[in-house]
């Protein structure tokens, strides 16, 4: 059984993830605008893992006895300066995501909820891989600067990067 307080920050976390998702989608449909049609194959790709991320924690919350709610839509982002700036959003973004899941996990820990703990385990070890993607990203765009070249190699490899999910 779901204590209030874990429920409640449960589906906080499935908001996060709805927002998360709604996010990359906001950022799929840019990139596609902008003709870099690779990144946006990967960023729709990814939404989609984020939907699902948010789906298991649903699914979680209701078979422990509890409820898991949808969230209200918000508007995210929809103008980026440029490629560059679009991953330092997707790594400040996933950065702030892992900040709450362990505050979720800590919150576990302080309530006595061990199976909510260990639920909560596949998305610490999300977390590190979603860094490590966006890093790796990001590290690649440093390099190639503004190198029209460049940008075009690293926007068709996108297209079959693999998303963690
Ligand atoms: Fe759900 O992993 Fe990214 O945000």
């Amino acid at each position: 059984e779901l204590s209030p307080k874990i429920q409640a920050a449960l589906n906080q976390q499935v908001e996060m993830e709805a927002a998360s998702s709604q996010y990359y989608l906001a950022m799929a449909s840019w990139a596609e605008v902008q003709g870099y049609n690779g990144t946006a194959q990967f960023l729709y790709r990814h939404s989609d893992e984020e939907r699902i991320h948010m789906l298991k924690l649903v699914k979680f919350i209701n078979e422990r006895g509890g409820h898991g709610l949808v969230p209200a839509l918000r508007q995210p982002e929809h103008k980026f300066a440029d490629i560059h700036a679009v991953f330092e959003h997707v790594y400040s973004h996933e950065l702030a995501v892992s900040r709450e899941i362990n505050n979720l996990v800590d919150l576990c820990l302080l309530e006595k909820d061990y199976s909510t703990h260990n639920f909560m385990q596949w998305y610490v070890t999300e977390q590190i891989e979603e860094e490590k993607m966006a890093r790796n990203i990001l590290d690649k765009l440093k390099l190639i600067g503004e190198d029209k070249g460049g940008l075009y190699i690293f926007d068709r490899d996108l297209a079959n990067l693999d998303t963690a999910d």
